[in-house]
């Protein structure tokens, strides 16, 4: 099947055709060179995807020219310096275009940056690097990734996820325009941040979820651009999608416009200067295109969305553009020193005078000046845990969501970046940041620290991503159940290796009367297969405070917090061990005198009060038992095999594990003979005492397992 090839709009877009390109590249005006540079990005893109043998040509071809005119016109973007703090940020949620991505960070220079925010002289994608497009150790790999590719301002590749996280990144900048900004410097953070989505981003729900909110906020500092190619994987979106997303997006409460071609670079630009002047709302633009532009036989189709052009097709489209039609990775003449003239001149020109503004800054404002600095830098204040709590013995206790309460404000009081919230939860979760003058965030109060994201977890998790980011410290809150809502982000947060820390609370059939809905079962083994994250169950107020302790402390990892919504004992730690054992995951809580047990109970967050009930009866017995508290395996995994053996000796086969979720990946340490007091079912609705009698959480059924591993292992003294 061939397909008439849309011509470019030749107002706007010159056929080089009409001449050699070596002749163009001498003598060219400044159509030519937009035209040459469009086309650069197409060929470079359909070349890598060839090259490779997979990926997705077809929209980079379509959108060249939007993301050509957006990053050579409008982006505050120094392609020397990718890192700096003020840049306009461009999201790719899109993110098996990736190719578009690449020859734009390609063609821009872009430099590689250390880990530790030092420039680095290197290119971040050396022409190399596009060559070797989706292969092992590739600046390029066949999504974006961040912290792998300097210059990726995010991870994309689940549909959605890119314009979601694009709305925690505008709301970020919000937020410290209104904390940091004083008279005189109302321009430190006023960077806008662009989102390209397609037809797959419109139809995910997370992007409603985030636009609702987006729209809610009035983020004006917001963009996203719709590739409305009306093509999907499977064919046209006629398929599946024919709502009006004009009108939706209009319902939300957003500046919306429209771009009747991809091609048309004045239209493009007027749209991007309407979005600039707009300062009450976000902006869409819906932006028609042509998947596979200028492939005679796959432009329009589906066929141009996955999978390579195959080199006739390749070569009679870059007859289209009036490109040697033989040459591979073709960069002409002049089209670096043309990026470098447009985006790199303004972008260098804005970034030093930004770096000269924070100079005058810090002299007036030297306390503020030090916390953008450290915040930046993902450190914290001198003396942010000076006011943590210690919680004296109490058998009647609290919930450990009331003791994450006070730890978490005494933290916020001393690290004024420490911002989030809830999925409207904060009155359950107890997350609500309540020293004086903490405050809302809305639309009428940037400066607010308590967030309110509505009833939006998936959208809340990437919005947390967006923030992380800009590298304030979010944190977010809801029911543990409900984090299947919010998977899809919370594993970009590990990806990213973000510090994004989540606050789960209801933690299982502790919920009670809420039922089988509400009750988490196989929650934290979800969270424990997921790499990257570090998940802490603790067991009591003081295990709570060291377990905040760990979190604020961390760089690369996403933490999450799962406490209970019942009262749990604050365990006497002048019997037992220091709470500060949770640091290294898993601690002997109380042993057998002179150590050398016969059975050791494992216990996480509630069941801990538990073990040690037994614990007490089995001593009283002369059976030599030991209690280990694990509020976290990812912190015990990480430490040496000595101190691993020292609080479960190889020795000591009979082990019981006590938690009330699944017992899925427990024999990793109670050893395939072990015992494991679980629930293997969904729960049920009654008052807590009640289910924990049905489902055998009592000291009895403890006790008998331990004997009965003593016995079974024959090893009792
Ligand atoms: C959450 C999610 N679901 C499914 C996919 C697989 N997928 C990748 S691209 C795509 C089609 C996207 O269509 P569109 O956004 O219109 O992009 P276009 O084909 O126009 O480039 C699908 C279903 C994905 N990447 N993410
Ligand atoms: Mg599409």
């Amino acid at each position: 099947m061939s397909v008439t090839v849309v011509p470019p709009t030749s107002a706007v877009l010159p056929d080089i055709n009409t001449a050699p390109l070596r002749e163009q590249t001498n003598k060219v005006s400044q159509q030519d060179m937009d035209l040459l540079s469009i086309n650069t990005i197409r060929t470079l893109s359909m070349d890598g995807v060839q090259a490779a043998n997979s990926g997705h040509p077809g929209t980079p071809m379509a959108m060249a020219p939007v993301a050509y005119c957006l990053w050579q016109q409008f982006l505050r973007y120094d392609p020397q310096d990718p890192v700096w703090p003020n840049r306009d940020r461009f999201v790719l949620s899109i993110g098996h275009a990736s190719m578009l991505l690449y020859s734009l960070l390609h063609l821009t220079q872009v430099r590689a940056v250390s880990k530790d925010y030092e420039t680095l002289g290197e290119v971040s994608v050396p022409l190399d690097a596009i060559k070797g497009f989706r292969q092992l150790d590739s600046r390029c790999p066949g999504h974006p990734e961040y912290r792998w590719t300097s210059g990726v301002e995010t991870t994309t590749g689940p549909l959605g996820q890119g314009v979601a996280t694009s709305v925690g990144m505008a709301i970020a900048r919000q937020w410290l325009a209104a904390r940091y900004h004083r008279p005189g410097f109302e321009d430190l953070f006023d960077f806008n941040v662009y989102a390209l989505c397609g037809d797959g981003c419109m139809m995910e729900g997370i992007s409603s979820e985030a636009a609702s909110l987006a729209g809610h906020l009035q983020l004006s500092n917001l963009c996203w651009i719709y590739d409305n190619n009306h093509i999907t994987i499977e064919g046209n979106t006629s398929l599946a999608f024919t709502e009006d997303v004009a009108t939706r997006f209009i319902g939300y409460g957003w500046n919306v416009t429209r771009v009747g071609d991809a091609n048309d670079l004045n239209m493009l630009a007027r749209a991007f200067q309407n979005f600039q002047s707009t300062n009450n709302r976000p902006t869409l633009i819906i932006v028609d295109s042509h998947i596979g532009y200028g492939a005679p036989h796959k432009q329009d189709t589906s066929g141009a969305h996955g999978e390579p052009l195959g080199e006739e097709e390749i070569r009679l489209a870059k007859r289209n553009y009036g490109w040697p039609e033989d040459k591979k990775f073709y960069v002409p003449d002049g089209v670096y020193d043309h990026f470098r003239q447009g985006i790199g001149e303004r972008g260098r020109k804005l970034r030093d005078a930004w770096f000269a503004r924070i100079e005058e800054y810090r002299k007036q404002y030297q306390q503020l000046a030090e916390e953008l600095f450290r915040m930046q830098h993902r450190q914290l204040p001198e003396g942010w845990d000076r006011d943590l709590p210690t919680f004296p013995t109490d058998p009647k206790g609290l919930g450990t969501r009331e003791s994450s309460a006070k730890v978490l404000n005494a933290a916020a009081k001393n690290i004024p970046w420490l911002i989030g919230g809830s999925a409207d939860l904060a009155p359950s979760t107890k997350t609500r940041l309540t020293q004086e003058g903490a405050g809302d965030f809305e639309a009428e109060n940037y400066a607010g620290r308590n967030f309110h994201f509505g009833i939006r977890e998936h959208a809340m998790g990437a919005i947390l991503n967006g923030m992380s980011l800009v590298k304030v410290r979010p944190f977010g809150s809801g029911f543990f159940i409900f984090v299947d809502y919010m998977r899809g982000s919370l594993r970009l947060s590990a990806l990213m290796e973000l510090p994004v820390i989540y606050v789960f609370t209801h933690d299982s059939i502790g919920v009670g009367e809420d039922g089988p809905t509400h009750q988490p079962i196989e929650h934290l083994a979800h969270m424990r297969a997921m790499p990257g994250l570090i998940m802490i169950r603790p067991a009591d107020a003081n295990e709570v405070t060291e377990a905040w302790k760990v979190i604020l402390q961390l760089h690369h990892e996403p933490a999450v917090l799962v406490l209970t919504r019942q009262a749990v004992p604050t365990i006497d730690r002048t019997k037992y061990a220091p709470a500060s054992g949770l640091a290294r995951g898993a601690y002997i809580l109380a042993d057998a005198p002179g150590g050398d047990p016969e059975v050791i109970l494992i216990g996480t967050g509630s069941e801990v009060a538990l073990c040690l009930e037994a614990y007490e009866q089995l001593t009283n017995e002369g059976v030599r038992a030991r209690v280990v508290s694990m509020p976290s395996w990812e912190l015990f995994d990480d430490q040496d095999k000595t101190y691993r053996d020292s609080v479960f000796p190889p020795g000591v086969k009979a082990r019981v594990s006590v938690e009330v979720a699944s017992d899925f990946g427990w024999s990793k340490y109670t050893g395939s003979e072990g015992h494991h007091l679980c629930i293997e079912t969904f729960g049920a609705s009654a008052p807590l005492k009640q289910l924990l009698k049905k489902f055998g959480f009592t000291r009895e059924n403890v006790i008998t397992a331990a004997k009965s591993q003593i016995a079974r292992h024959g090893s009792i003294k």
